[in-house]
């Protein structure tokens, strides 16, 4: 009996350390120019910012992510997301995203393509 108590309350210290909400998430930036994206592939968890950068003098852009396949994707987490010069639009990977690549692309240019890795966690 008294060894069962001294498991639980094992359980209940590691449970209060291992707290998931403390974890921020990183902010990972995706420039967006004239006729490509840079970087060409990145790597993402569940909770980080993927921060779409427009840094083209006149030209917006349109920032599409489709996943298991260009065109076809069963599933688009963002809709074509119009980025005028200087302006960014930040995308918060969510939690029900399934692991996979994504392609990324630009609704307005269909020259610009990506991709994007979204990590296991
Ligand atoms: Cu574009």
């Amino acid at each position: 009996m008294k060894r069962n108590l001294i498991a639980i309350s094992a359980l209940a210290i590691s449970a209060m350390f291992a707290n998931p909400s403390a974890w921020a998430g990183e902010e990972i930036v995706v420039d967006m120019y004239d006729d490509e994206f840079t970087p060409q592939e990145v790597e993402a968890r569940h909770g980080d910012k993927i921060i779409f950068r427009n840094r083209s003098v006149r030209s917006p852009h349109a920032a599409t992510l489709l996943g298991k396949g260009w065109r076809f994707g069963r599933k688009d987490f963002f809709k074509e997301q119009v980025i005028t010069p200087g302006n960014v639009f930040i995308f918060t990977v969510p939690e029900n995203m399934a692991a996979g690549t994504y392609d990324l692309g630009c609704g307005l240019h269909e020259v610009m393509k990506a991709k994007v890795k979204i990590a296991a966690n």
